[in-house]
């Protein structure tokens, strides 16, 4: 179960660490064996590492953006560092926001735990291997990539090594408030459905409030499972003593959750995401998606994002016109989706399952279930994420795909069942014209459809022959876009010059308009990111599509994007 820390007081363990990369593995495996230490702790013993005295790197920090010749490194690189302990709780847990893509994590030489997946948070209970003083953490960190992963072998994005999300120490009574769940529902009232995972011997009494409602309940046990108990209760308020969460006008409010030695706050909002027909309804009313899509990355630090670096996103968001970001491909840090819940910015939040994955593989199958529990349960208050993806762009053919996508869209709804669940997959061309015959469709509650008309086939504008079923579900354009380099300039038929981009925008955008059943479009893409499978003399190791460069200056569709948007 996911570790809430949004409201706590943590203490920091970001900062200068040491980085010692390992591409042999050489160090692997005796690092803490009897040989080994004294090695590690004498100065003058022929040592050819020494925990302290690493490269310096910064953590968050990508390693590859901060070691001279390591830029697109991808093997182990074992992170270290140092800190004493301060706080004076009765348990301290361990918690990293993440890591890509395993961490191995030891504490004074006892290995606690392996975490596979680079986008998620994880936490591990310390409280029995942690001295007051001079604690040694070290954190083997490894971003090769591999065929039973997730994502696989390939992918059109750049694998970023690194500890390249916080690092925290969490201090929490003997029993404490682990989690907490806020569904919300809207109709003639307005219900808050309230869980709590109480982590310890006694939870005791425990309830729930609304302060700025004046609304409290008591919470009920309905489930325990070891150490964990589970705990639930409801308040439901008329509607018209609640100012609901909306892209026009987001509205949040707090929800405490108080057990007898431990209390948490949840910022979220009330509101009810639909499908009606091939409408998709916020709070009952159907709504026009106005997206774009990015990555997680800023030039110079890979996906160590800095507030500054989500300050000038969400900018760029306001200033296109837009009410929705398709954050792909994977989770990003948990700040986006607060702060899209400030700004009123609906997300599509997604798992990197991104093309060839071994979906028959039992331990690929189960990896795939951590990763969606692990972003479900952190964003799951997010009164800003609307839709779960659950896979991008994989193979209708494949039998395997086509049983295990449904069972990973159901898993999704056990986890929250108050978001939509979509994924992004391709158009099938008919002779009717486009249609959708991908299988997974019918387990989704909304299409996602990346098509590139006009740039890898057809042309731009093909989309209106889509047979368009105003009775089969919303769809959404999760991509659609076209390459052009910053500065390139020439005729609207030079590909990768801006005037070529954005005359594809202007076709592309207006076919899509015409299309009823569409409800929505995230193109793609916000900004151009590094993809070392792109290197003609245009790209360089970048993939060109962006409406900005990696500095973030603006080509020419980035005004006709906004245009579409601001001024239909
Ligand atoms: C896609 C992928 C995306 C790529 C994009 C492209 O369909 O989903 O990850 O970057 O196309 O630029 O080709």
């Amino acid at each position: 179960m996911y570790l809430h820390t949004e409201s706590r007081e943590t203490t920091t363990l970001d900062g200068t660490w040491q980085a010692i990369p390992d591409p042999y593995r050489s160090f692997q495996d005796g690092w803490f064996d009897d040989r080994d230490v004294p090695l590690l702790e004498d100065p003058h013993a022929p040592a050819d590492y020494t925990v302290d005295d690493g490269f310096p790197v910064e953590v968050p920090g990508c390693v590859g953006e901060q070691l001279p010749g390591f830029e697109y490194y991808e093997g182990m690189v074992w992170h270290t560092r140092r800190f004493d302990r301060e706080d004076n709780g009765d348990r301290l847990f361990l918690r990293f926001g993440a890591v890509n893509y395993e961490a191995d994590v030891w504490l004074n030489g006892e290995h606690l735990l392996t975490h596979e997946g680079g986008y998620t948070p994880f936490s591990v209970e310390i409280t029995d291997a942690v001295s007051r003083e001079d604690n040694l953490l070290v954190v083997g960190v490894d971003n090769e990539r591999r065929e039973d992963g997730i994502p696989a072998m390939q992918t059109d994005w750049f694998n970023f090594g690194g500890i390249f999300r916080s690092v925290d120490l969490l201090a929490t009574p003997e029993t404490f408030v682990r989690n907490v769940k806020v569904e919300t529902s809207v109709d003639e009232t307005v219900t808050a459905s309230i869980t709590a995972w109480i982590d310890g011997p006694e939870p005791g009494d425990v309830h729930a409030a609304i302060p700025g409602l004046g609304a409290e309940v008591p919470l009920e046990p309905d489930d325990s499972d070891g150490a964990l108990t589970r705990l639930t209760g409801q308040i439901t308020l008329d509607r018209d003593d609640v100012e609901l969460w909306h892209p026009d006008d987001p509205r949040l409010y707090d929800v405490c959750v108080e057990s007898e030695s431990d209390a948490v706050e949840v910022r979220t909002g009330f509101r009810a995401v639909d499908v009606e027909g091939s409408d998709i309804l916020v709070n009952g009313e159907s709504i026009e998606f106005r997206g774009i899509s990015m990555h997680e990355e800023a030039a110079g630090r890979g996906r160590a994002l800095t507030p500054g670096d989500i300050d000038q996103r969400f900018e760029w968001v306001a200033e296109l016109g837009c009410n929705f970001v398709r954050l792909a491909h994977y989770p990003h840090t948990a700040a986006m989706a607060r702060r899209a819940d400030e700004e009123g910015i609906l997300l599509w939040e997604e798992v990197p399952a991104y093309w060839d994955i071994d979906f028959g593989d039992k331990d690929v199958q189960e990896l795939y279930r951590q990763q969606l529990r692990e972003l479900i349960q952190r964003d799951w208050n997010r009164p800003s994420v609307a839709l779960w993806s659950i896979a991008n762009e994989t193979d209708p053919e494949d039998e395997v795909r086509n049983r295990v996508l449904p069972e990973m869209a159901s898993f999704a709804r056990e986890l929250d069942d108050t978001r939509l669940v979509t994924a992004a997959c391709w158009f099938d061309e008919t002779d009717d014209g486009l249609a959708l015959l991908d299988p997974l469709v019918e387990h989704l509650d909304v299409v996602g459809i990346n098509e590139y008309y006009g740039w890898y086939v057809g042309d731009a504008g093909d989309v209106r022959s889509f047979v368009d079923d105003p009775t089969g579900p919303p769809v959404i354009v999760s991509e659609t876009g076209a390459g052009a380099k910053w500065g390139n300039h020439g005729d609207e038929d030079d590909r990768w010059t801006e005037e070529f981009q954005a005359a594809y925008y202007r076709e592309s955008l207006e076919a899509i308009e015409s299309v009823e059943q569409i409800v929505g479009a995230t193109p793609w893409i916000l900004f151009d990111f590094k993809s070392p499978r792109r290197m003609n003399p245009h790209q360089r190791g970048y993939n060109r599509k962006g409406l900005l460069d990696e500095h973030g200056r603006k080509k020419r569709a980035f005004s006709v994007l906004r245009d579409h948007y601001c001024d239909p």
